[in-house]
């Protein structure tokens, strides 16, 4: 009857002793005193009474032994309970000591044996070779390309277990696991595809040249992993930091929903994402680390390499990042394994029987710790092992050089695979490795572990050749100093087995793969016949789209590939009614009675639900949307999914996620809606947007548009469809729909090639004095200028509906180089319809003037453009296109000023004006 005679003991015990703080231990570096103090949190608490101490301890093992690992577990937690019973508020601390969390009597056979091990140390130095070689090399011909040596440097051995036991490539039968890889780690990537024959000796030699290299009929290498650029090399996109992480856990969420779906048959594979621990301080890096286990993603395993630095210095130089990282990881709820020392250490926590050197690695922090990687054995003897009588007994057993080898957890390969082992048998939730490595490991005094060593691109001839001894290369002085690649014989060992141990798990990764696949998409009439014939019905281009979707969500073949995504705001969009029809995805399925049940609008969540609802995360959708829209590369499966959401909160808060979706080669919809910055009226500063279609301009394979009517929004999704799932084209289209109401005209005939390549007449004039460009939502506006315009003033009027300003632009920028490059070329479309006539062309969006200014080159005409430059404000609709200048006054008024110009004085100009109700005295919108 252990617990209540434990109990009483330990509270009992508790109320006695008296915690005292450790005294950090002064370390002098380099001689001088420096105040040293550790931190609070890096402190642990003093036994004061170690009798007792021992007689729990025994109890402890004693229960393990007798009644094994579950009912010590009770034990625990039910000490735990009686704890906060008492009122102690305690909790168990969510740090571990700064130890391994896999005991050495715990680690598994390394496959292959030693001899195996030893192979894979030989070809992992050979990469780290390579690796380097190819960055100084460039940097030495061209000094202005960059390149990075430490983080590989520190990452090879992570990357090579991975390489040769782990990372399963796609088979016949087999889909493959998907690597996230660490972006300024691609040089030894590269290196590796060298050595297994991918790449040849001249890729190598144009790392980051990838233009000259092109002209010279070679590869060349893009500096990072970049689909859009070696598009059967990279599979994801990870240079810009954070995106990696939240990108690989809604991949593996989104392989959960194709398996739930019964889309994809359900495989054992994982999703790996190895990356850096300065990268896990950017908030996109820890943004879905509660999703991934919450819905239990054991498919998932983040490596972080703890080299303990950044790009400038120390990621918590006076703290342990590691410690940090196992509390936030562990905190939401993924299995953490902590991967720190290597197996020389073994012998040394054996010998370790005080406890003193756990203690001193629980307190030296990371600064700490990198100027030792940064120092040699001697130095580390000395400001290590020489802290205290203990410590130095323990350091005694070693020589310098043996204290200079010790390893780090992520350089040791047996260490590695023991942890990559468990985590790729964990169940129920993923796991992160928390590894710690050296930066610049092996760069000796040029660059492990200093400040400077991510930015180093060259070393010096006496570092290259210490670099050569250090890792045993089999190569001459005059080698080193040409900086060749060293490749060994094909009969080789090395080369034997790094072939053999690809063969065995599949082939080669990284591989981007397409199939080529297509679904056939719909005829038009099939789902948007209410939009092409509507006949003047009221509806919002919102309304209209939902409405194509419910439809599309029932074709026969289609149907099945569309993803519907929205952050949260369903309801707002008026997808309601979605909920019912194909239901919301959970991997747990509905374990509530909803609320509104009996409802036909009713919240349903489903196993095999079809809309992705992220909750309030932008950064969460969009990753959804990436993992969907790049289905069809990464599965093999295209998906047509449709993320919707408030345009501001799009290119504006998550244009780095959608940039990398473009360098994926993503296909599928983006759905701005609620947008324009006077349509959405009432929300004001930071939900109007007027920029969205600007940024979208910018994204070479992103085709936007912003339609006016149902029917132009139909023939846009269409021609989308087309060209994503039947012509297998690498683009993505954003969409910016309203939720204002309007009488929806019915398609006219022969307006489909217009509406396509961005503006057609939808209300021609005879001899117009001024043509009207309306663009989304102001065409309505544009609609009534005219009204105005021939009413009132007589102006005879032509008015065009501008759907797409950047494919306008897109378009005249390609004619107008073709002519400057001596190729035929016809006029731009934009030239073409406004034709010969020198009548003024007046152009109005709900976007700022630099959307409509971008045509202005091909405009044949005096072209003045109207736009919603500023802030928002919180007003009605009427109120802010007043306040814009964009409404039918202000833009009947800017077509009087050129048609009148010369003609009338500015007196009479502003008889119109006030004729008009217009101030004329108004402050710009823009101004502050
Ligand atoms: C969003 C973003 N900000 C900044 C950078 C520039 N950058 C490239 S690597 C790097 C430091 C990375 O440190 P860490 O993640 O610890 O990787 P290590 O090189 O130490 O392995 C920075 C700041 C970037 N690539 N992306």
């Amino acid at each position: 009857m252990l617990p209540d005679g434990i109990l009483a003991k330990f509270f009992g015990s508790i109320c006695r002793s008296k915690c005292r703080n450790v005294m950090p231990i002064p370390f002098t570096p380099d001689g001088l005193r420096m105040d040293m103090s550790t931190p609070d949190h890096l402190v642990r608490h003093i036994d004061t009474d170690e009798q007792e101490t021992a007689e729990w301890l025994a109890a402890l093992n004693s229960v393990l032994e007798a009644a094994g690992p579950e009912r010590a577990r009770f034990l625990l937690s039910r000490l735990s309970s009686a704890a906060r019973e008492a009122g102690l508020n305690w909790r168990d601390a969510r740090i571990t000591p700064y130890v391994n969390t896999i005991r050495a009597a715990d680690e598994p056979p390394y496959p292959g044996g030693s001899d195996a091990l030893e192979l894979e140390e030989r070809i992992a130095s050979i990469l780290r070779w390579n690796a380097l070689a190819m960055v100084v090399r460039a940097n030495r011909a061209h000094g202005e390309l960059g390149g990075h040596i430490a983080s590989y440097a520190s990452a090879a051995d992570l990357f090579e277990v991975g390489f040769n036991h782990f990372f399963r490539a796609r088979t016949v039968d087999f889909l493959g696991d998907l690597i996230y890889f660490q972006p300024h780690s691609a040089p030894g990537i590269y290196a590796r595809a060298f050595l297994e024959g991918r790449l040849g000796e001249n890729d190598l030699a144009h790392y980051r040249q990838e233009i000259r290299a092109k002209s010279l009929g070679h590869q060349g290498l893009s500096s990072y992993p970049h689909p859009w650029l070696m598009p059967d090399f990279w599979q994801f996109p990870t240079g810009s930091m954070g995106i990696g992480p939240i990108s690989a856990i809604y991949q593996a969420r989104f392989m959960r929903y194709l398996e739930h779906r019964g889309l994809l048959q359900a495989q054992p594979r994982k999703v790996w994402g190895v990356f850096g621990d300065g990268e896990m301080d950017e908030p996109e890096s820890l943004a879905a680390l509660s999703l991934a286990s919450r819905e239990k993603l054991d498919n998932l395993v983040f490596v972080i390499n703890c080299n303990l630095q950044r790009l400038d210095g120390p990621v918590r130089g006076n703290g342990h990042i590691v410690d940090e990282l196992e509390t936030i990881f562990g905190g939401a709820g993924w299995n953490v394994i902590k991967l720190l020392w290597g197996s020389d250490w073994d012998p040394l926590f054996a010998r370790d029987l005080s406890g003193e050197l756990v203690d001193a690695l629980n307190r030296t922090v990371d600064g700490q710790l990198q100027t030792f990687a940064a120092h040699d054995g001697a130095f580390n003897r000395e400001h290590f092992f020489g802290q205290n009588p203990a410590l130095q007994a323990i350091g005694a057993t070693l020589t310098d050089e043996e204290i200079d080898r010790l390893k780090r957890g992520g350089h040791d390969l047996r260490k590695i695979f023991a942890a990559y082992h468990a985590a790729h048998h964990h169940c129920g939730a993923p796991t992160v490795i928390l590894a710690q490595t050296k930066k610049g490991f092996g760069m000796g005094a040029a660059g492990q572990g200093k400040m400077t060593t991510h930015q180093q691109k060259k070393l010096e001839r006496e570092d290259l050749l210490e670099f050569r001894d250090r890792f045993r290369l089999p190569l001459s002085d005059e080698q080193v100093d040409q900086l060749e690649f060293w490749k060994p014989a094909p009969d080789s060992a090395e080369m034997r087995h790094l072939q053999a141990r690809r063969a065995a798990l599949g082939g080669y990764v990284p591989p981007r793969v397409t199939t080529g696949t297509t679904v056939p998409v719909p005829a038009l009439v099939t789902h948007a016949q209410f939009a092409l014939e509507a006949g003047g019905k009221e509806m919002s281009t919102t309304m209209a789209l939902v409405r194509m979707m419910g439809n599309l969500l029932k074709d026969e073949h289609l149907g099945r590939h569309v993803v519907p995504i929205v952050a949260d705001e369903a309801r707002t969009f008026g997808m309601a009614n979605l909920f019912r029809q194909v239901g919301i995805y959970s991997a747990q399925g509905q374990l509530y009675e909803p609320e509104d049940i009996g409802s036909i609008l009713a919240y349903r969540e489903a196993k095999d639900g079809q809309i992705l609802e992220e909750g309030i995360s932008e950064a969460g959708a969009i990753s959804s949307w990436t993992a969907a829209a790049t289905s069809y590369a990464v599965h093999g499966l295209p998906m047509l999914p449709f993320y919707i959401y408030y345009s501001m909160f799009g290119f504006q808060r998550i244009g780095d996620l959608i940039w990398a979706a473009a360098d994926q080669r993503a296909r599928g919809f983006l759905i701005g809606a609620t947008s324009g910055r006077t349509t959405l009226g009432g929300e004001g500063l930071q939900h109007q947007d007027g920029s969205s279609l600007l940024t979208a301009a910018t994204v070479p394979n992103c085709v936007s548009y912003d339609p006016a009517y149902a029917y132009e929004l139909a023939v846009i999704v269409d021609e989308g469809m087309q060209r994503m799932l039947a012509r297998n084209e690498d683009v993505f289209y954003y969409i910016t729909v309203t939720n204002e109401n309007e009488a929806q005209p019915s398609m006219p005939v022969g307006s489909r090639e217009g509406i396509l390549r961005g503006m057609h007449c939808v209300s021609p004039g005879e001899q117009p004095e001024v043509r009207l460009l309306g663009a989304g939502p102001l065409l309505k506006e544009t609609m009534a200028a005219a009204d105005l315009l021939e009413g009132i003033f007589s102006v005879r009027t032509e008015v065009w509906s501008v759907t797409s300003f950047s494919e306008l632009a897109r378009d005249g920028i390609a004619c107008e180089r073709a002519r400057r490059l001596q190729h035929a070329s016809p006029d731009p479309w934009v030239t073409q319809q406004l034709g010969a006539s020198d009548s003024p062309v007046i152009a109005v969006s709900d976007y700022v003037r630099a959307v409509p200014e971008s045509i202005r080159a091909y405009v044949p005409a005096h072209y003045v453009t109207l736009g919603t430059d500023g802030f928002g404000r919180s007003d009605t609709r009427a109120a802010l296109r007043d306040f814009f200048e964009v409404n039918a006054k202000w833009i009947a008024y800017a077509a009087l000023c050129e048609v009148y110009a010369g003609k009338k004085t500015a007196a009479e100009m502003r008889v119109i004006a006030s004729r008009l109700e217009l101030d004329l005295d108004k402050p710009l919108s823009s101004s502050l």
